[in-house]
C-alpha cells in the first residue's frame, strides 16, 4: 500500500493550487472529475476512498453522486466554495510562530497565499497549526466584536473558521 499521507499531501496541491501540474481543471466551485484525477494521476478509487473517509482532517468530499471531488478549504486557486455567512463562536484561536509577529503585530492576520485566515474554536488545533512551523504562539481573537463590528465568518465542510482579515485590536497573544 502506498503512503497515504503523501498521497493526501499531493490532493491537496492539486485541488487547492495546482491542479495544472496534471492537467486536471476545477469548475468554479472548486470540483474535479473523479474519473479524470484516476486517469490522470496514479491513484486509485480505493485510495481515495480512504483518504476522503479517514483524513484526520476531512479535508476533502466527494459530491452527492461521488463523480466530483473537492477540497474544503485551503485553496490558493480562487474557487467559490458557496460558504454561508456565520455567527462566530465568541473566540476564536489562530496558532503562529514568532519570527512572523512583528508583521502580524503591524497588519494584523492577512490570508497569504490561501483566501482566508485560518482559525479554529479550539487551543488545541491553533497549537498544532503553529507547531508545523516552530514553537507555536498562539493568539486568540475576539471574534465576537469582530462579528459585532460587521466582519464576516465562515466555516468551513470541516470545522475551519475563515474570515478575509483580522485587524490587530481584535487579537491579543496567549501567554
Ligand atoms: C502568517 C493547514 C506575517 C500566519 C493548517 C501563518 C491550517 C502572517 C502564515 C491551514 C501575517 C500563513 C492554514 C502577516 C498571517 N505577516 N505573517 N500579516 N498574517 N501570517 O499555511 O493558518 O493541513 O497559509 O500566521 O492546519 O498556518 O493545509 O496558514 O503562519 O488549518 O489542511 O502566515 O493549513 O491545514 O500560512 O494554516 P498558511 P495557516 P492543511
Amino acid at each position: 500500500m502506498k503512503n497515504l499521507q503523501k498521497t493526501s499531501k499531493f490532493l491537496s496541491l492539486l485541488l487547492r493550487h495546482r491542479p495544472e501540474k496534471v492537467g486536471l481543471t476545477l469548475d468554479a466551485f472548486g470540483w474535479a472529475s473523479v474519473a479524470e484525477l484516476l486517469q490522470k494521476t496514479n491513484i486509485t478509487q480505493a485510495e481515495l476512498d480512504t483518504i476522503v473517509a479517514t483524513d484526520n482532517k476531512g479535508r476533502y468530499s466527494y459530491s452527492e453522486d461521488r463523480t466530483k471531488i473537492r477540497a474544503n478549504q485551503g485553496h490558493s486557486i480562487r474557487v467559490n466554495l458557496e460558504l454561508q455567512p456565520q455567527t462566530p463562536p465568541d473566540t476564536l484561536y489562530h496558532g503562529t510562530v514568532d519570527r512572523f509577529m512583528d508583521s502580524i503585530q503591524a497588519q494584523g492576520l492577512q490570508p497569504r497565499n490561501r483566501h482566508h485566515v485560518h482559525l479554529s474554536a479550539d487551543l488545541a488545533t491553533a497549537r498544532t497549526v503553529g507547531g508545523r512551523r516552530g514553537k507555536p504562539v498562539i493568539l486568540r481573537i475576539d471574534a465576537a466584536t469582530m462579528h459585532a463590528d460587521g466582519h464576516c465568518f465562515y466555516c468551513s465542510e470541516n470545522g475551519v473558521w475563515l474570515t478575509d482579515a483580522v485587524p490587530p485590536q481584535y487579537f491579543k497573544r496567549e501567554v
